[in-house]
């Protein structure tokens, strides 16, 4: 039995509820593939700042870097020091959020099934910011090399997927004509390694219109850091809520994974967030240790999660944010009941 160590950060509002929702259907599909998980929780988050006094300890630091992989829950107002700053110092560059329909879950288009890859070192999230003349200036950094790092990223990403071939660059090199200008220059250069993927270009606005015109033409976009945040909310939308947006940061030594959505405090407790989002990052995490470790029983056990997940939705079992009344622990035990 393959055996991994997975570092846990339970996160702030919602968070301890989905990813303890998530945690029993991830131990028991694993259990059933043959893949043995042990799990180490790591503090973070608001919780974390409040009781220690820093959000993101060097201890926890050591424990992630010390696992296989991290799932993490949402993190509230720290988001900046937990997340922000493990993609930074860890060199998690990629963060590669899917947008895909769900069984019997409206979508704007059914068609639509599409992966946004952001990167996730550099832009304005680097949070250089200062006080200056009476106001602020913010600095966005875009390096030749993170931008050709992230294009090849994408392309590979591509080559991989059945549909498309097709990477669309997303910029806004038309009054950012420096950094998105290097961002873009970068992304036709790595292009010519790839003659088989079709190489494409949009402005910002254009794309956010096109993911709700026609969502199904895209196959791989990728772009800078904000741009990015903000479309994946948008390209979840298209595809049912992002109560089911899964999300990865993807780097050369490690990996945490985290649902896209945020903390929501305002439903914190009352059992109603929709812990879809973080089973389907848990099994991309799963995904991640096969293709890394080469371990076909992960495969298995991410397959089985994802019909686990699939089943549960087909069969009507829907929490309050699609429309049902189940508890999000309600729901976890559904979709427990259909992996077998
Ligand atoms: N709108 C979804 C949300 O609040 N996501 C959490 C978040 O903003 N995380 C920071 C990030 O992904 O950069």
């Amino acid at each position: 039995m393959s055996s991994y160590r997975i570092s846990l950060i339970r996160g702030d509002g919602i968070g301890p509820e989905v990813v303890g929702a998530c945690e029993n259907v991830l131990l028991h599909a694993s259990s059933l593939a043959g893949v043995s998980l042990k799990i180490v929780e790591v503090e973070a988050g608001d919780g974390c700042l409040e009781k220690r006094g820093e959000a993101l300890p060097q201890v926890s630091i050591d424990i992630i870097t010390g696992s296989d992989a991290c799932l993490k829950g949402p993190v509230g107002r720290s988001a900046a020091s937990v997340i922000v700053r493990l993609r930074q110092e860890l060199e998690l560059y990629a963060n590669v959020r899917p947008a895909r329909c769900l069984p019997g879950v409206p979508a704007l288009d059914r068609a639509a099934d599409f992966v946004i890859v952001r990167e996730n070192t550099e832009d304005l999230y680097r949070g250089m910011e200062m006080e200056f003349d009476g106001g602020v200036l913010a600095f966005r950094p875009i390096t030749k090399r993170a931008s050709e790092r992230i294009a090849r990223f994408a392309f590979n990403m591509s080559s991989s997927r059945s549909l498309g071939k097709r990477v669309v660059c997303v910029h806004k090199n038309n009054v950012l004509k420096k950094s998105d200008g290097l961002f873009l220059s970068s992304f036709y250069g790595v292009a010519q390694d790839f003659p088989g993927i079709a190489a494409d270009d949009m402005l910002v606005d254009s794309a956010a219109m096109n993911i709700v015109r026609k969502p199904s033409q895209f196959d791989v976009i990728v772009t800078t850091n904000l741009y990015g945040d903000i479309l994946s909310d948008e390209a979840a939308q298209v595809v049912g809520g992002l109560g089911l947006a899964p999300s990865a940061n993807i780097g050369e030594r490690y990996a945490i994974f985290e649902p896209v959505h945020g903390s929501a405090p305002d439903i914190a407790g009352t059992g109603r967030a929709n812990p879809t989002a973080t089973m389907l990052t848990a099994a991309m995490m799963l995904e991640w240790l096969a293709s890394t470790r080469g371990d076909g029983a992960c495969w298995k056990a991410a397959n089985l999660m994802r019909g686990g997940v699939d089943a549960a939705l087909s069969s009507g079992a829907r929490t309050r944010d699609l429309g049902g009344n189940m508890s999000t622990a309600d729901f976890a035990a559904d979709v427990i009941g259909k992996i077998t």
